[in-house]
C-alpha cells in the first residue's frame, strides 16, 4: 500500500530575512497565523484592514522539520504532494530547491527521492508577495479589471483567488500560505493516479458504470490489475475486475441493479454509492486504493429551439426543473478558517430555503471537497465557474495558458464524480466587459478570449468530463451577436437594472429572460453582527467606519433611495439595519415571483448572493456570522415548490393572482382572498377551487376591488391571499393597495406564549390584535433557527413558530428576552 507522512499541523513562519519565528498551523494563511499569534489586529474590526496591508506586501517563509525512517526511504517512489499553495512558492527540502509554484488552484507534486534522508528533514516554503509580481507584469502589459477603486490593475496575471484583491462586498487582504493538505507519499510498484466513473442510464432496471483508472507505474516488475467494488452503505452491490496490465489505464464495467436515483432538493432523495477501486499485484497484494462517492443520475443543461428562442434549463433523470438558488462566494476572506460546521450551516441553510442550486462564482475559489460532499448529500446542484472574473487575462501568453490548462485538469478530475456538479462555466462577466468600452483589443481581444473560453476550457471538459455541459461565461448569449450578452431569448443573464441601474422592482416584470443567474439587492447585517466590529460612536450608516465596510460605489445611497420609495425613514441605527433587510427581501421576492410566474419560458433564478466573507453590508441572505437575514426567511417561502403570488395590475385596485407549481404532479386546492382594513376588520372574503398542472404557472384569478377601494383610503386596506390544500394554508401572499410607508398601521399588540416542543426546540405561539407586517421574533442574546420569521400576521390567523436555539436555553429564558417586532415598530 501507499504510505504517507502527513505534513500538516505545526509549522513556523517568519518574515523573509527575519530571525523571529512564530508557531503556526497548516493548512492556514498568513493573516490568520499572525492573528493567532497576536502580531496583527483583527482586520474585521473597525478599519484595521488598512493597518494590515503590509502583510500582503511581504514575503513569508514557512518551515518545519519531520522525521523519516530508513524503510520509508526504501520505497520506489517518494513524492511531496501539495494540494494547495497560495501562490508564489519556492519549496526547499534539506536545502535543495525541489520545486516552485505559481498557481493557487493547482495541486503540486515534486519528486523528493534524491533529497529526503533518514532521520530529521527540514522543509521550507517561501512565499513571495503577489503584488510586485502582478505590478511588474502589468507594467509590460496592462490587464485591467472593472476599474473599481480598490482593485490593483493586473490581477489577471496571477492564478490566485480574484477577490483576494478586493471586491464590491469584501476587503483587500492579499493572503499567502499552505492552504490545503501537504504530505509525502511513498509507494512501490505503482499507484492509481486517477479514477473516472461514467454512468450509463440507457439500461433497463440498471445503471451501468464504466470505471477508468489511470495507473502510474513506479517499476515494470510484474503485472497489476484494478478491482472495483460498489457499495450502498455496507452492502456490496456490484463488483468486477480489470485485466492484468503492465502500465497505462484500465476500464472496469459494472452494473448496479435496481438503482436508487439521486435527485435535487425537493425532487426526491439523495442516495449515494461508494466506488472503491483497488490496485492489486499478481499475488493479490493491494498496492493502492481509491474511494469515490457517487450518485446515480443524469443532469443536463437543455438548450433547444423553442417558441421564445432557445431554452436554458436543467433536466435531472429526464425531468426538467426550475432552478432556485443563489450565488456562492468564499465564506471567509481567509478561506482556510471556514470549518466543516460553517460549510454545513450554509449549505443546509440553502437547502432549508428550498434551493436546489448554488453557483460557485468565478471570483472566489474552486471550493473545498467538503462543500461538494455536502451539496451531494443535500441535493444542491452546483454551477461551477472556472476562476476567472471581471478582468482581462493574458490568454495571449502560452505559459499562462499552459498553467491554466493544468489548473482546469486538476479541478475537473477532483470534482467530476460529484452527483451535484451540474455545469462547468468558463468565467464571470468577461464577455460583458469585452463588449463595453473599458477594455481595449490590446488588453484582451475576442480572439484571445476565445482561445481560453471557447477552446481550451471546453476541450478539457470534453476530454475529462464528457458527461457534463460546458458554458463559456455567465452571462452568455449563444445566438447572434455576442455583445448582446443579456439577450432575453437564449442563454443566461445577469439582471442588474434593479440596484446597479436604479430601476424599480417592477422592472423585473418586463424581463423575458430564460435564466437569471445574477440579480441582487443589498442590506445591512443585523445589529448583533454589526456591534462586534464597531464602537458605539460608529453606529450610523454614514460614519467613517460603517462606510469603510460598504464596498459598492454609492451602495448606501442606493439602499436609502429605494427605502424611501417603500418605507418610512426609521429613526435609529438598529431600526434602519433591520428595515434594509426587509427592503432587500422584498426586492428579491418581487424578482423571483416574477420569474417563477414566467415558467417555463424562464427556468431559473440564482440571486446574488447567498453568503458573506466579512461582516459588511452586501447582497447576501445569510450574513458572515451565519445569521439569516430577512431575505433568507423570505427565500424559504418564495422558493417553496408551490408558490402563490399576487401582483397589482395597472388598473388601481385590481390584482392578478398566480400559482406556480414545481411539485411532481398537478395540484388542486382553494384560493382564499380576504380584504381587510388595517384594524383587522374583514371587508370581504371569498374562495374558489383551483387546479394547476405540473410544471406550470397559472393565473388563477383577477380580483377587482377598484370600485370598493375608490370609496376608501388605500392606506387603510390590505389584501390577503391564501392557497389552501386539505384545510391548510400552504402558500400566502400579501398585497397592499398603498405603499407600506403610506399604510395606517396600528399597534398589533402581539401576545406570545413559549412552550417546550421537542428535541431542544420550542413552540412560540403568536397572536395579534391588529394586522402586523414583516413581524419578526428576535433574541438579543441568543441565536437559533425560527421555522418562519418576517411574516405578515392578522388577528384571525395566530401562528405557531418553532424555535431551535443553537445553544441550550430554557423556555423561561426565551420568554424573558424574546422581542417581537414588526413594521409598526420601525415606523415609530
Ligand atoms: C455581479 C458579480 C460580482 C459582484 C456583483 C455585485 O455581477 O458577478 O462581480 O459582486 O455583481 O455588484
Amino acid at each position: 500500500m501507499q504510505e504517507k507522512i502527513d505534513l500538516t499541523g505545526k509549522w513556523s513562519v517568519s518574515r523573509k530575512g527575519d530571525a523571529e519565528n512564530i508557531e503556526v498551523s497548516v493548512p492556514g494563511c498568513i493573516h490568520t497565523d499572525l492573528l493567532a499569534a497576536e502580531k496583527i489586529p483583527d482586520p474585521f474590526y473597525r478599519d484595521n484592514e488598512s493597518l494590515v496591508q503590509w502583510v500582503g506586501e511581504t514575503a513569508w517563509v514557512y518551515s518545519r522539520t519531520f522525521n523519516v525512517s530508513s524503510c520509508f526511504l526504501d520505497r520506489e517512489s517518494l513524492t511531496l504532494c501539495c494540494n494547495g499553495l497560495d501562490t508564489l512558492a519556492t519549496i526547499e527540502l534539506n536545502g535543495h530547491v525541489v520545486g516552485e509554484s505559481d498557481n493557487m488552484f493547482r495541486t503540486w507534486e515534486f519528486d523528493v527521492g534524491s533529497c529526503l534522508k533518514a532521520g530529521q528533514n527540514e522543509l521550507k516554503v517561501t512565499f513571495e508577495s503577489a503584488l510586485p509580481y502582478i505590478e511588474e507584469r502589468n507594467q509590460k502589459h496592462s490587464l485591467p479589471g472593472f476599474g473599481r477603486s480598490y482593485e490593483p490593475s493586473g490581477r489577471g496575471w496571477i492564478r490566485k483567488s480574484p477577490c483576494n484583491f478586493g471586491w464590491d462586498w469584501g476587503p483587500v487582504l492579499v493572503t499567502c500560505g499552505i492552504w490545503r493538505d501537504i504530505f509525502i507519499r511513498a509507494g512501490d510498484l505503482g499507484r492509481i493516479e486517477d479514477v473516472h466513473i461514467q454512468q450509463d442510464h440507457s439500461l433497463h432496471g440498471a445503471v451501468g458504470l464504466s470505471v477508468d483508472t489511470d495507473i502510474d507505474r513506479f517499476s515494470d516488475t510484474g503485472e497489476i490489475k484494478t478491482i472495483v467494488r460498489v457499495y450502498r452503505g455496507d452492502k456490496l452491490v456490484a463488483e468486477n475486475d480489470g485485466k492484468y496490465i503492465c502500465a497505462g489505464s484500465s476500464t472496469v464495467e459494472l452494473q448496479i441493479q435496481n438503482p436508487d436515483l439521486w435527485w435535487p432538493n425537493n425532487m426526491g432523495e439523495q442516495p449515494l454509492y461508494h466506488v472503491v477501486a483497488e490496485l492489486v499485484d499478481e499475488r493479490g497484494t493491494i498496492v493502492d486504493r481509491v474511494k469515490k462517492r457517487i450518485g446515480l443520475r443524469t443532469l443536463k443543461l437543455v438548450r433547444k429551439p423553442d417558441n421564445w428562442g432557445e431554452s436554458f434549463y436543467f433536466e435531472v433523470n429526464g425531468k426538467p426543473f426550475f432552478t432556485k438558488g443563489a450565488n456562492w462566494i468564499p465564506a471567509d476572506t481567509f478561506v482556510t478558517r471556514v470549518g466543516v460546521d460553517k460549510y454545513e450551516h450554509l449549505i443546509k441553510s440553502a437547502a432549508e430555503a428550498n434551493m436546489n442550486m448554488l453557483r460557485v462564482w468565478g471570483g472566489g475559489i474552486y471550493e473545498q471537497d467538503v462543500f461538494y460532499d455536502l451539496c451531494d448529500e443535500l441535493g444542491i446542484c452546483v454551477w461551477q465557474d472556472f476562476m476567472f472574473a471581471c478582468s482581462t487575462y493574458p490568454a495571449f501568453d502560452d505559459g499562462f495558458l499552459a498553467n491554466v490548462r493544468t489548473e482546469a485538469e486538476d479541478n475537473v478530475r477532483r470534482l467530476r464524480h460529484h452527483p451535484s456538479l451540474a455545469l462547468w462555466c468558463g468565467n464571470n462577466e468577461i464577455e460583458q466587459g469585452l463588449t463595453g468600452n473599458e477594455w481595449s483589443e490590446h488588453q484582451m481581444s475576442w480572439k484571445d478570449y476565445s482561445k481560453l473560453f471557447d477552446r481550451m476550457l471546453p476541450e478539457v471538459v470534453e476530454e475529462l468530463d464528457p458527461e457534463r455541459d460546458y458554458w463559456p461565461g455567465s452571462p452568455h448569449t449563444p445566438r447572434g451577436d455576442r455583445s448582446d450578452f443579456n439577450n432575453p431569448t437564449c442563454g443566461d443573464a445577469h439582471l442588474w437594472s434593479v440596484w446597479h441601474g436604479g430601476k424599480p422592482f417592477e422592472w423585473y416584470d418586463s424581463c423575458t429572460h430564460r435564466f437569471n443567474s445574477e440579480f441582487g439587492f443589498q442590506s445591512f447585517p443585523e445589529p448583533k453582527t454589526v456591534y462586534p466590529f464597531t464602537k458605539p460612536e460608529d453606529r450610523n450608516v454614514t460614519s467613517r467606519i460603517m462606510e469603510h465596510y460598504q464596498r459598492c460605489a454609492g451602495g448606501n445611497k442606493k439602499i436609502i433611495t429605494y427605502l424611501l420609495d417603500c418605507f418610512r425613514l426609521p429613526c435609529d441605527f438598529e431600526k434602519l439595519l433591520w428595515l434594509t433587510q426587509i427592503l432587500q427581501g422584498e426586492a428579491i421576492r418581487y424578482g423571483v415571483e416574477s420569474f417563477r410566474r414566467s415558467m417555463p419560458r424562464a427556468m431559473g433564478t440564482l440571486y446574488w448572493q447567498l453568503n458573506d466573507c466579512w461582516p459588511g453590508p452586501s447582497w447576501s441572505s445569510v450574513d458572515y456570522t451565519g445569521r439569516w437575514k430577512a431575505l433568507h426567511y423570505m427565500a424559504r417561502r418564495f422558493y417553496a415548490p408551490l408558490l402563490l403570488s399576487g401582483v397589482a395590475a395597472t388598473e388601481r385596485g385590481v390584482f392578478d393572482v398566480y400559482v406556480t407549481n414545481d411539485r411532481s404532479g398537478s395540484v388542486s386546492g382553494e384560493l382564499l382572498w380576504t380584504l381587510m382594513d388595517t384594524e383587522g376588520r374583514v371587508q370581504t372574503e371569498n374562495k374558489e377551487p383551483v387546479t394547476i398542472p405540473i410544471g406550470r404557472c397559472s393565473q388563477v384569478k383577477r380580483l377587482d376591488f377598484s370600485e370598493l377601494l375608490s370609496k376608501q383610503r388605500s392606506g387603510e386596506q390590505m389584501l390577503w391571499l391564501e392557497f389552501i390544500e386539505k384545510g391548510e394554508t400552504v402558500s400566502e401572499s400579501f398585497q397592499s393597495p398603498a405603499m407600506p410607508k403610506h399604510l395606517q398601521l396600528h399597534d398589533p399588540c402581539p401576545a406570545v406564549s413559549v412552550e417546550e416542543w421537542k428535541e431542544d426546540s420550542f413552540c412560540i405561539n403568536v397572536r395579534v390584535r391588529r394586522p402586523a407586517l414583516w413581524m419578526w421574533l428576535e433574541l438579543p442574546d441568543a441565536d437559533g433557527r425560527f421555522s418562519d420569521n418576517f411574516f405578515h400576521i392578522r388577528p384571525d390567523r395566530p401562528r405557531a413558530v418553532t424555535f431551535k436555539p443553537f445553544a441550550k436555553m430554557s423556555a423561561e429564558e426565551i420568554r424573558k428576552t424574546l422581542k417581537v417586532n414588526s413594521l409598526f415598530d420601525l415606523h415609530l
